[in-house]
């Protein structure tokens, strides 16, 4: 009877042990999602990537060029793209121009942004 109690205590403490293990990573995971945010690196290529999409998403009837009634809302950076101001951004002044804000964002050159370089170019 003794033997079994302290059997059935000792399981009962490493059970006890095992979730407040779990619930400090739980605590720690709700630390992070609340505030904290993590540093995120995008690369040029993602950031490429995730244009590309947004240009097919925009160009909603697929002919490969932004047209007025294509944009959502006057977008100063989104017009800076159309080089020849002939009012339609075509796929490549579309990823030069993406590409070129990146770069502008990119201020250390490495290829890469942070979202410290992202909030510092925000503020330019
Ligand atoms: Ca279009
Ligand atoms: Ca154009």
């Amino acid at each position: 009877m003794q033997v079994k109690l302290v059997a059935a205590l000792a399981a009962t403490g490493i059970l006890v042990c095992a979730c407040s293990d779990k619930d400090a990573q739980r605590a720690q995971a709700d630390r992070n999602a609340a505030g904290f945010v993590p540093p995120s690196v995008t690369s040029r290529l993602d950031f490429g990537a995730s244009m590309e999409r947004r240009f097919r998403t925009l160009d909603r009837n697929g002919d490969d060029r932004i047209t007025k009634d294509e944009l959502p809302s006057p977008n100063a950076r989104i017009k800076a793209f159309d080089r020849n101001k002939d009012g339609i951004i075509t796929a490549i002044e579309w990823s030069e121009g993406t590409l070129a804000w990146f770069d502008r964002m990119d201020l250390n050159h490495d290829g890469t942004v942070t979202s410290e370089e992202r909030a510092e170019s925000r503020k330019r």
